[in-house]
């Protein structure tokens, strides 16, 4: 985007409040390889922070509404004697979602981004900072929902988590191919809509599946808690026991 203009056009001239012309298309491409490369170096850091203290660091991407503070919530409790967890919340405005998962009895930071549509590395390492999670835990970064650009933006963690429900369309694979590309596994939520939504689980896995042949899928309800304990023994799997001497 042009910082003197404000368009997002790839290429074009037109007058300049200081009568200059010039195509954008070269300062488009630097400045986003500007960003993402600074955003890679700080989501190092964080990652070297989270191997360093063994905290498995979680990215829940989706669109708005797809369930993933209703999964949260419903993890925090059910699990909170097995693990010590910490979440970090992302949205453009409000601290609604860090209330939800205060209610639990955990840990929690909201990072509010204003006009921006993501977290970033720089954000995470700064709300690290403040809220210090213990060695040995589990670390929920529920990103802002958006199914576009969180995808671009590796912010340290061990796996990033896409949460799609049945109400979204089985398309949205294929329509938003990046945030399935890089994600591990694939949450369908809300199957028990599934007997009044035209939505084929078979079709929304086959076309994640073209784009990332490795996804793992777990489908599940958090309304009715079908599916959940599919999604504890995956997460369990990932935690890593340190072993005793
Ligand atoms: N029927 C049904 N509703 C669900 C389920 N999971 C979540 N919901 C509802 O979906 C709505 C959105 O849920 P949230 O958990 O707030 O979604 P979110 O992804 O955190 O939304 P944003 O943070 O705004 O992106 C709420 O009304 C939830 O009660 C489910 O499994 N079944
Ligand atoms: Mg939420």
């Amino acid at each position: 985007m042009c910082s003197t203009c404000g368009c997002n056009t790839t290429d074009h001239e037109h007058p300049h409040p200081d009568d200059h012309h010039h195509s954008h298309e070269k300062k488009i491409v630097q400045v986003e390889k500007d960003v993402l490369y600074e955003n890679n170096l700080l989501a190092q850091r964080n990652r070297g922070y989270f191997d360093a203290r063994n905290i498995l660091a979680l990215n829940l991407v989706s669109s708005p509404g797809s369930g993933k503070t209703t999964l949260l919530e419903r993890t925090l409790t059910d699990l909170k004697n097995e693990f010590f967890f910490y979440v970090i919340e992302g949205d453009q405005q409000t601290s609604r979602d860090a209330d939800r998962i205060h209610a639990t009895g955990t840990k929690v930071a909201q990072i509010n981004t204003g006009k921006g549509c993501h977290l970033d590395a720089h954000m995470i390492l700064h709300a690290l900072q403040g809220m210090k999670p213990a060695e040995n835990s589990i670390l929920f970064i529920e990103n802002v929902g958006n199914l576009v650009c969180p995808a671009m933006f590796d912010l340290g963690e061990k796996e990033r988590v896409v949460i799609i429900s049945v109400t979204e369309g089985d398309d949205k694979p294929l329509k938003y191919p990046d945030m399935f590309h890089t994600s591990t596994l694939c949450i369908i939520n809300k199957i028990d809509l599934l007997p009044y939504v035209s939505f084929s689980l078979e079709k929304a896995k086959e076309y994640a599946r073209q784009v990332n042949p490795e996804l793992v899928f777990i489908e599940l309800s958090c309304t009715t808690g079908e599916g959940m304990a599919q999604w504890y023994q995956w997460l369990k799997e990932k935690v890593f026991v340190p072993a005793t001497v």
